[in-house]
């Protein structure tokens, strides 16, 4: 991608909007933007940087619209390079007529995600930093968004940077002592060795303990709403969700396909999906349906196994109790309003089981397995204020192999064997950290990465 011509995308939604910005990055930008700006002062290339300025933007006399228009010189923008950013109503009309403007004077139009990987290539951001802003613009939780937050403020960075730099310190012990074989690694530096070893290891092995928990709360928790024909399953994702999102009939079989939809819950954000329900079907569609909802079940993080409690148990009901996980399973007892509140005769069977009594046509009880959801998800640990936490699996899988690397130059400095392929490992746990930060990413990894981007960030 070239890194010299200037580039310019709206970087609002084209949506009717109180504000659009448009966005204009590279050593020609205000010299693109300068013939359509007619302000009150001076002109656009004499202003001073970071300063707003108040006019017109016209086209070749014709006005278009009102603007606040303001210049960050290089390096001081979110590039490093010349940034002029425009203000103008947020109308689709407008934000289209004076991108082109800014097109027709020599600009290109940027690519997915161009202006942060200008940042990143230049060095403002590192690749953690590049990722938090798309999970800040993409987050669905207040806590994944404060997760984000901490990454993108360079927290994660800091702590793989100073992991790098105990690697770096063992690595030119390590080196100097190959250089003078004959002398060979004396027994205070294996000691020391070995401590700052076992210091980054720890330090890692921190990082990764929740990076699981983080990966799921920057995704949102899976949860999967299934059991048989009618129990009520989309009528509980519509209450859930607060909308009538999925078609609820007294004909058993309604859903055929599964249907997914996000939901926050104090600050945490759940995928729940609900699924056809579960039965011995000829259907072809429906038996499709199944086995789609039984993939459903075995990738969720938590399953909602919905019984109508103002019912027998049925025996496709006892499969289902049979064959689930009780450790992330919620048992919801359904139809609470046809019960008088009461439970149901065969509750001893699920009784061991975590298990909410509810109404899912009104809404009785739902609070209480909210509340239900909200603590098995979170058992395994909330991020703490400034706590940062590995929430991808780019960077959990570099770190993983990172923590190898270290063990096998652990084994190899305990044991005095193969001193020789220390280098190696060290060497290799650098590669792996280095690739967290962008550092040693292969290009087509990069690529990937900012080919998710909007276009105008
Ligand atoms: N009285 C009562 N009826 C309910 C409750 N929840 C669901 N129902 C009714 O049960 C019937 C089936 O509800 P659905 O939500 O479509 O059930 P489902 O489990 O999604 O069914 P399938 O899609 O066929 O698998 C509908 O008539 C709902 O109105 C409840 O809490 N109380
Ligand atoms: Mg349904």
């Amino acid at each position: 991608m070239r890194l010299d011509d200037t580039i310019a995308a709206i970087a609002t939604p084209l949506q009717p909007s109180g504000l659009g910005v448009i966005r204009v990055s590279g050593t020609q930008a205000v010299e693109f933007v300068e013939p359509l700006f007619k302000g009150t002062g001076r002109s656009l290339k004499k202003v001073e940087t970071h300063k707003l300025l108040y006019g017109w933007i016209h086209d070749e006399g014709e006005l278009l619209d009102k603007v606040l228009i303001v210049v960050m010189r290089a390096p001081h923008s979110y590039t490093t390079e010349d940034v002029v950013e425009i203000q103008c109503h947020g109308s689709p009309l407008v934000l289209r007529a004076i991108l082109d403007l800014v097109l027709k004077q020599g600009a290109r139009l940027a690519e997915a995600g161009e202006f942060t990987q200008r940042a990143f290539l230049h060095g403002r951001l590192d690749l953690t930093q590049v990722e938090a802003v798309a999970d800040l613009i993409h987050a669905t939780s207040e806590v994944g968004a404060k997760l984000a937050a901490q990454q993108l403020h360079g927290k994660l960075f800091q702590a793989i940077d100073a992991v790098k730099k105990q690697v770096v310190s063992i690595a030119s012990l390590i080196e100097a002592s190959i250089e003078f074989p004959e002398e060979g690694l004396e027994f205070t530096q294996r000691e020391d060795c070995l401590q700052r070893l076992d210091r980054a290891r720890a330090d890692l092995e921190d990082l990764l303990s929740n990076a699981e928990q983080g990966r799921r709360i920057r995704e949102g928790f899976a949860v999967a709403l299934i059991g048989r024909p009618n129990v009520g399953k989309s009528s509980l994702l519509n209450t859930l969700l607060r909308e009538q999102r999925a078609i609820v009939t007294t004909i058993p079989g309604t859903t055929r396909d599964s249907i997914e939809e996000s939901v926050q819950i104090k600050g945490v954000a759940f995928r729940l999906t609900d699924t056809a329900g579960i039965r011995k079907t000829e259907d072809l569609i429906e038996t499709e349906g199944i086995r789609r909802t039984k993939i459903v079940r075995d990738k969720a993080d938590l399953v909602l196994l919905i019984l109508d409690a103002s019912e027998k148990l049925a025996e496709e009901d006892l499969e289902l109790i049979r064959d689930v996980e009780e450790e992330r399973t919620i048992v919801v007892l359904n139809k609470k309003d046809r019960t008088g509140a009461n439970l149901p005769e065969w509750y001893e069977i699920i009784s061991k089981m975590e298990s909410v009594l509810i109404s899912a046509k009104s809404g009785d009880g739902c609070d209480d397995l909210e509340s239900c959801l909200f603590a098995k998800a979170t058992q395994g640990g909330l991020p703490q204020q400034d706590e940062i936490w590995i929430t991808n699996r780019r960077q959990q899988q570099a770190a993983k192999h990172g923590l190898v690397a270290l063990q096998k130059a652990r084994e190899i400095l305990e044991n005095s064997d193969g001193e020789e392929f220390l280098a190696v490992d060290l060497r290799s746990c650098l590669n792996a950290l280095g690739e967290i930060v962008g550092e040693t990413t292969p290009d087509d990894l990069l690529g990937q990465i900012f080919s998710e981007f909007c276009i105008g960030k």
